[in-house]
């Protein structure tokens, strides 16, 4: 009975979280809904209400991810340079899935043992929250809503980024006022759109949005000529251009519609699986830091610069205090590299992309990346 009973809890919990993502950011409707599960937790009767509202966190994912030997990412496959699928090779690539493969190396000391799931922008909440992946990494905001009533943590951030608009150079368009009347691509369950209205809205500028379920779809209609401008991440932006079927013809405004700081996140009450991939994000900004590469970090073991050697776990217990090996540093930077590796190798000078790093500089070259301290 009491098994039956716990069993409707827990599907009505994730009911409503479902909902909930697929409901897009309304705050109002996802504070109702999940008081209304609350009140049939306590009409149940349930002296343990509190463990079904912990539902999105329960179990420990890092002993989960190391019985089962393979760490399970959602990501992206549409976002060249971010999380994409290789049409040739058909494996995941980008800077997120970067970020799954060091991750991987913190928890399993394997970078190769991931399994990414992609994910569209309304599937991606109701995956994580359902414990089909461990964490996601998919170009995604962090803002207050998803942090609280949707059931997730984030760690640092990864890429701070901005919603920009993409425009035809030959429309004559050079700031977001110029497209009052005009049509804009944008994709659903994204802070996209809402960013959208708010900023066009606020500015007073006339315009109809053209929603569409996913980045083929809304970029495919942009390039069609369906809408004057496309909307996104400006990372999403310069992404995609290099899918567009005459990449040049198209500029991207230099206005910003908002902050989007993208990163990983994980369900909500696993406060140590939080702490395993938020750790990961800072070892690899912390190497980029002292100067620690996946080339030279050999030849930097054996040191007696003690905060190199905590950072490499020759000394303290900083991997252990997370149920890691305390070399988890050392095998994120030997296997995968250090935060400008990793984003040198999907967004630097040498790809197609060639983004700046601009915010995503450390603090002492003119960015906000701090390191914060493995003591
Ligand atoms: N950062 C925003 C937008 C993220 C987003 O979903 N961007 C789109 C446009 S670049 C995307 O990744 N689409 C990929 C897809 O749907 O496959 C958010 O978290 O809501």
């Amino acid at each position: 009975m009491k098994t039956k009973r716990t069993i409707l809890i827990l599907s009505l919990m994730l009911a409503t979280l479902i909902l909930v993502a697929c409901g897009g950011e309304g705050q109002t409707v996802e504070v109702t809904r999940i008081v209304e599960v609350t009140r049939v937790v306590e009409v149940a009767g349930e002296a343990a209400a509190p463990e079904a509202v912990t539902f999105a966190g329960a179990g420990d994912t890092l002993q989960t991810i190391q019985s089962r030997g393979v760490l399970k990412c959602g990501g992206n496959a549409n976002v060249p340079g971010f999380g994409y699928l290789e049409p040739d090779s058909g494996e995941f690539t980008g800077f997120d899935i970067d970020f799954c493969h060091a991750i991987a190396a913190a928890a399993l000391g394997d970078a190769s043992a991931i399994e990414v799931t992609p994910l569209s922008g309304t599937a991606r909440f109701p995956t994580l929250q359902s414990g089909e992946i461990d964490v996601l990494i998919r170009n995604t905001t962090w803002t207050l809503t998803r942090d609280t009533a949707l059931g997730f943590d984030f760690t640092p951030v990864t890429f701070y980024d901005g919603q920009g608009m993409m425009v035809r150079k030959s429309s004559g368009i050079e700031t977001m006022a110029d497209l009052a009347g005009g049509t804009i691509c944008v994709q659903a369950g994204t802070t996209t759109e809402k960013n959208l209205s708010d900023y066009f809205n606020a500015n007073g500028i006339d315009y109809t949005p053209l929603v569409f379920p996913d980045a083929p779809t809304t970029l495919d209609a942009y390039d069609q000529g369906s809408c004057d401008g496309f909307t996104t991440d400006k990372s999403g932006l310069v992404s995609n251009q290099i899918l567009l079927s005459v990449p040049e013809d198209h500029k991207i405004l230099v206005e910003d519609m908002s902050r989007e700081p993208l990163g990983p996140l994980t369900r909500h009450g696993d406060n140590n699986w939080n702490d395993v991939a938020s750790w990961t994000v800072l070892c690899t900004i912390n190497a980029e830091f002292l100067g620690v590469t996946s080339e030279n970090v050999d030849s930097m073991l054996g040191g007696d610069d003690p905060v190199i050697t905590d950072l490499l776990g020759e000394t303290g217990d900083l991997g252990q205090n997370m149920g890691l090996s305390n070399d988890f540093c050392y095998q994120v930077i030997k296997q995968v590299g250090n935060y400008e590796e990793i984003y040198n190798r999907n967004l630097g000078p040498e790809t197609p992309f060639n983004l700046p790093r601009g915010l995503n500089a450390l603090y002492t070259d003119g960015g906000i990346l701090y390191p914060i301290p493995f003591k």
